[in-house]
């Protein structure tokens, strides 16, 4: 009888230091298996006179029950464990921030750029594209340039190798305006629209970028006039400065495609920047040599076409004093504007 207590609380402090079941498996081998402590007792009992076998048989089956509770209950308990420790290492934190996608943001010559749209929108203008792989005819020949005018040299335009064996090159537009061509050519009038996009020159300095971006807007029909110009284009200039506290003066000037030409300039009239004059664009009535590449009689039709670039309406909007922030893509400027 002592020996069988000693055996239950052996088992039960063997099956306690048991952690994992491998472990405990084996420890029940040594109580419950074929060569087990109590599997050599019952083995002994053959050897007891009838009466003893009884007794000592009863004793040796209660406490082989009490080790196998002592088993079970350990089983348990390291089944559980496990399982707790597995969802433990498994836990998802539903209170952490999810994974973002890093977000873009709009460029400030993009912010103008849309801006520009709106306001022009606004007042009956239509938006044309383009593209900006550009034939000779709609660069320069249209636009009533010379044939020997510098705009068509390689020094001002790049050019690009055509790939289909003829050894022809094509210009990359030096602006906006054969988008408007090509708008004017597939509309019929009155012709409202505005052509924004990028454009290419040879030049780059502190105040020039080989690819800028330009708008350029064309109004044609039977009786559009400088004072339609004046007009359209003071106004376009308050809403997009958002403040009526503008001049807008139209200085004579030169450009092949437009006869009157006009510089325009500006001035605030309050604030820090008051009364310095700011060339903002180029303008006028668009030449009748220009209407006629239209497919227009320019006895019927007339109207004006003005240019502007859109990094430097970004500048005065914004009071950016350096082209080369737009183009080197750092960060701590871009994020100013978003
Ligand atoms: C400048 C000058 C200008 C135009 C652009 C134009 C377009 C067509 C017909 C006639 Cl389709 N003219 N565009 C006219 C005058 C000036 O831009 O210095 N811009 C920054």
């Amino acid at each position: 009888m002592e020996d069988l207590v000693q055996i239950v609380e052996s088992a039960r402090a063997d099956f306690a230091a048991a952690e994992q079941s491998a472990a405990l498996e084996d420890a029940k081998a040594r109580y419950l298996g074929k060569n087990g402590a109590l599997t050599a007792l019952m083995k002994g009992l053959g050897a007891l006179p009838a009466e003893e076998k009884r007794t000592r048989g009863q004793q040796i089956n209660r406490a082989k029950g009490e080790v196998e509770a002592l088993l079970n209950a350990r089983r348990e308990a390291i089944a559980n464990a496990a399982m707790e420790q597995k969802l433990a290492s498994e836990a998802i934190d539903v209170t952490l921030p999810g994974r973002t996608l890093p977000m873009g943001g709009i460029h400030p010559v993009m912010r103008t750029w849309m801006r520009i749209e709106e306001i022009f929108r606004s007042i009956g203008f239509d938006v044309a594209d383009g593209p900006e792989i550009e034939s000779d005819w709609f660069s320069f020949t249209a636009l009533n340039n010379p044939p020997n005018h510098p705009a068509r040299s390689m020094q001002d335009t790049f050019y690009v190798d055509r790939c289909d064996g003829t050894g022809m090159q094509l210009p990359l537009r030096p602006h906006t305006s054969p988008m408007q061509v090509r708008y004017a050519k597939t509309h019929t009038p009155p012709i409202k629209v505005i052509a924004p996009g990028r454009t290419y020159r040879v030049d780059s300095d502190a105040t020039h970028s080989p690819m800028f971006h330009q708008v350029e807007g064309l109004w044609v029909g039977d009786d559009i006039s400088f004072t339609d110009l004046k007009g359209v284009y003071s106004d376009f200039l308050r809403r997009f400065f958002e403040t009526d506290d503008l001049k807008v003066r139209f200085r004579p000037s030169y450009f092949p495609f437009t006869e009157p030409s006009v510089e325009v300039d500006m001035a605030f009239t309050s604030g820090p920047r008051k009364g310095k004059w700011l060339e903002i664009s180029g303008a006028g009535e668009v030449h009748p040599n220009v209407i006629r590449n239209f497919g227009l009689d320019p006895e019927k039709y007339i109207g004006f076409a003005f240019g502007s670039g859109l990094e430097r309406l970004t500048m005065l909007r914004y009071g950016i004093d350096d082209l080369r922030l737009f183009f080197e893509g750092d960060l701590r400027f871009l994020r100013q504007f978003n």
